[in-house]
């Protein structure tokens, strides 16, 4: 029995609608959850990405053990008073950062050892001291040490890492022990790899956890590959468990996602495009960038409730992000937590009303109608 109550409160087809439930708040699923990699939702208020609807925020032990420390966060209090964001917090363990920013990185299995992507300092991650960090943090969500491996590679390297995570997973749990009101998940790996993706799911739910994440997607296959590892993995997970599909993705990835089971979400998308010119709205992705937009008149989404959408012109943002503006990201990051946290409230809502699919297919049209 967990100790964090998963209520389902209606479902249909594969999807579901529901609340996870932390002494920190209840975390209405699916879920979008902004990443706040260094402490900070790039660019946004904590206030600000309390107001677009998140329930909760993603930190990075990678990051944070890097700078400031994670002892130093947990003498200031913990990341909730830290980065003044009172409500749950989940960290991802580090391996994938690992891999994908230090250099120098060197795998045994015990652990992972790397020089820091900052000053080239060393460091050394296990999967003990993964769930330290996080203890240290005051993560509601820590999640277990794995390995991810980039697509496309061999069954023989999939079967390896994924052999090593579910060990990985075990001395996770055993480190994590039986904290009050907190949670540990298991990150299923096996790549693109049907049989693979089984074995692991079927061993971490014969370890027992809190939740299942997904990971190893979206590291470069197709989208098709993507859900058809969705269609594999996840009956194999307990229907009472919360599922996190890792680093995904853009709003249509999401949707199909939520369509196969998937409660939970975190990806740099919305931010990192913001930060880049790109606004996520309802008629598509729309490029500030562009000169078409220099005598446009008007805002991106007027029937928006986020002022980033509803109140400024598209060719006051056009300037802003041509200018270099620090406002332009701050106002595009704001639109696209707003749009991202409006797709999924409308997503919960249809699949209580048992209209997912008519929802699915009406933001596929908006996205297809374009910017006109
Ligand atoms: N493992 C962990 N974090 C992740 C991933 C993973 O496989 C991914 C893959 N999309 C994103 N973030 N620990």
């Amino acid at each position: 029995m967990s100790a964090i109550p998963f209520n389902i409160a209606a479902s249909d087809g594969a999807a579901r609608t529901g609340d996870l439930v932390f002494p920190r708040g209840a975390i209405r699923t699916p879920a979008f959850m902004p990443v706040g990699t260094a402490a900070t939702v790039k660019a946004l208020y904590a206030d600000q990405v309390r107001a677009t609807g998140a329930d909760i925020v993603l930190g990075n032990v990678y990051h944070l053990m890097l700078r400031p420390g994670a002892e130093r966060v947990a003498r200031l209090g913990g990341l909730h008073t830290f980065m003044g964001w009172p409500r749950p917090i989940l960290t991802d363990s580090g391996g994938f950062q690992v891999m994908s920013l230090s250099a120098l990185r060197k795998l045994d299995r015990d652990g992972v050892t790397f020089r820091s992507h900052i000053d080239g300092s060393t460091h050394r991650l296990t999967p003990e001291r993964s769930v330290e960090i996080q203890r240290l943090l005051g993560a509601d969500v820590t999640m277990q040490l794995d390995e991810c491996v980039r697509l496309p590679a061999s069954r023989e390297e999939i079967e390896r890492a994924m052999l090593l995570s579910v060990d990985w997973a075990e001395r996770s749990k055993a480190a994590f022990g039986a904290p009050q009101g907190r949670a540990l998940f298991g990150i299923v790996q096996g790549g693109d790899v049907a049989d693979l993706r089984k074995v692991s799911a079927c061993k971490l739910v014969d370890i027992g956890f809190d939740g299942y994440a997904v990971g190893g997607l979206a590291v470069g296959e197709p989208q098709e590959t993507m859900l058809a590892m969705l269609d594999e993995t996840v009956p194999a997970l307990p229907w009472d468990r919360p599922r996190y599909l890792m680093g995904v993705g853009s709003p249509d990835d999401i949707l199909k996602s939520v369509a196969r089971g998937i409660d939970m979400f975190d990806c740099v998308m919305p931010t990192r495009a913001g930060r880049h010119g790109q606004a996520f709205t309802r008629f598509g992705k729309i490029n500030l960038k562009n000169a078409r937009h220099a005598d446009d008149p008007r805002p991106l989404d007027e029937a928006s409730d986020c002022p980033a959408l509803r109140d400024y012109s598209r060719a006051y943002l056009h300037h802003l992000v041509k200018a270099g503006e620090i406002l332009g990201m701050m106002l595009l990051s704001w639109a696209n937590i707003a749009y991202y946290q409006h797709l999924m409230y409308g997503a919960r809502a249809a699949i209580a009303a048992g209209s997912f699919a008519d929802y699915a297919a009406s933001a596929q049209e908006g996205w297809a109608r374009g910017d006109i």
